[in-house]
């Protein structure tokens, strides 16, 4: 596990410990709805209680300041010498996906907990507060809208409108908050005055094969994906599949596979990196023998060019209009998500490789394909992120896995970064 480098034989990621690392993310993965098939940790559980109640106690632990905010977003604060300097701050969500993995933003959490641990133990002082924030709800897969707790600390318009979204047994958001024991009317009070935010960093998994087949330590990400989600809702007629003939009937289904096999095509053609994922999908009555009345389905594209982005929305219509009016049904198109590719800070892209540099480290510049707090955040503040290897390039799956070694060295490139960051004029 040790890796020895030329750095008298210290680690490459000294003074990291990956074992205590390894230690929080076992913990946290026992916060778990679905034990034995991968970690489901949904937003306002039972399951995300216990993530937080750990993480807090954790932080305090670690010597932070700790509070919970209006929107369940866990914040540590490390005070600097001058805590009157904008602040540097660090994280990532401790939400999963259904039946995902146990390092999916998990990671960037005990990393920021394990530099502060480090500082604390090499007794290095900052000279700006450190802010480790464990950000609620940023997967959306609850309620079909990512970023919820990042929404929160930008002070996002609060209208209140993003609280009726529903989950799958038709919960609001709003309900959820009030049966977690939150006041829903308060999420104005989560907003962050970014003027006290020097620079945020995420440190991720990358969630894609680029770095285990290439072989390498760290991703330097200088750009995040833009990327739109609908919910479509078609509605046909249910009749019997047997006796209705096929121009008398109005399949839902029908309509729906012609769309989603559009929009995969789509991505195909465009040959650029897009991608199009039709992921949730629900049919009624979804019984063999009956013409299929309504089938529900997301439609989501990911690109770094807008054009593409764009040419998926006119194109989506278009190909909705073309399969009701062959079909007989009808359709109703809901925009979840318009969320532009974002480029993130080249200055601090630059320190990163300085610091991988000094520590022996291999790295590469490279976007994400997926979506991060990082990217809402990069809006109103100087953002990076940092990637370590996903084995084979799975996540948001059980075989989700990153060797803690792996972990400890990118998080041991952020710690130098904080250390550099925060001395900065
Ligand atoms: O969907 C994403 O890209 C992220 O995992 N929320
Ligand atoms: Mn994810
Ligand atoms: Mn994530």
């Amino acid at each position: 596990m040790m890796a020895e480098n030329e750095n008298n034989g210290k680690t490459a990621f000294y003074p990291l410990n990956p074992e205590r690392m390894m230690a929080d993310l076992k913990a946290l993965s026992l916060f778990n709805s679905t034990p034995g098939e991968g970690v489901t940790r949904l937003p306002f559980t039972k399951e995300a209680r216990e993530a937080c109640e750990y993480l807090k106690k954790r932080f305090s632990d670690a010597g932070l300041l700790v509070h919970e905010d209006a929107m369940g977003n866990i914040i540590g604060v490390l005070p600097g010498l001058d805590r009157s300097l904008p602040a540097i701050a660090m994280g990532s969500h401790y939400d999963t996906v259904y039946n995902g993995g146990m390092f999916d933003g998990q990671a960037g959490i005990v990393s920021a907990l394990e530099i502060v641990r480090c500082l604390r133990e090499q007794g290095i002082s900052l000279r700006r507060d450190l802010i480790i924030i464990a950000f609620n709800d940023e997967e959306g897969v609850r309620f079909h809208r990512s970023y919820l707790g990042s929404y929160g600390i930008l002070g996002r318009d609060q209208s209140k409108a993003i609280l009726e979204y529903k989950d799958r047994d038709g919960i609001s958001i709003r309900e959820a908050m009030e049966n977690w024991g939150m006041d829903s009317e308060r999420i104005g009070e989560a907003a962050w005055d970014f003027d006290s935010i020097r620079s945020f960093i995420e440190l991720h998994i990358e969630q894609g094969p680029v770095l285990d087949k290439e072989d390498i330590d760290v991703g330097i990400v200088h750009s995040v994906v833009g990327f739109r989600r609908y919910m479509v809702t078609v509605k046909g007629r249910e009749d019997h599949s047997g006796t209705t003939p096929m121009d008398l009937r109005s399949d839902a289904v029908d309509t729906a596979a012609r769309v989603i096999c559009w929009m995969t095509d789509f991505a195909r053609m465009r040959n650029d990196g897009t991608v199009a994922t039709a992921g949730y999908l629900k049919v009624r009555p979804s019984v063999e023998n009956i013409v299929p009345g309504l089938c529900e389905f997301s439609a989501e594209v990911r690109s770094q060019d807008m054009e593409s982005l764009d040419l998926f929305t006119k194109g989506l219509r278009e190909s909705l209009d073309k399969a009701a009016a062959l079909c007989g049904t009808e359709y109703e198109i809901i925009e979840k998500m318009d969320i532009p590719p974002v480029k993130l800070s080249d200055r601090i892209c630059g320190m990163l490789r300085q610091s991988c540099e000094e520590r022996g480290l291999s790295y590469k510049l490279m976007p994400s394909g997926a979506g991060h707090d990082a990217q809402e955040i990069a809006a109103v503040c100087e953002t990076v992120m940092i990637f370590c290897k996903s084995r084979d390039g799975r996540s948001h799956c059980r075989e989700e896995w990153t060797d803690p070694g792996d972990i400890a060295k990118a998080a041991a490139a952020a710690y130098d970064l904080v250390m550099k960051l925060s001395d900065q004029e």
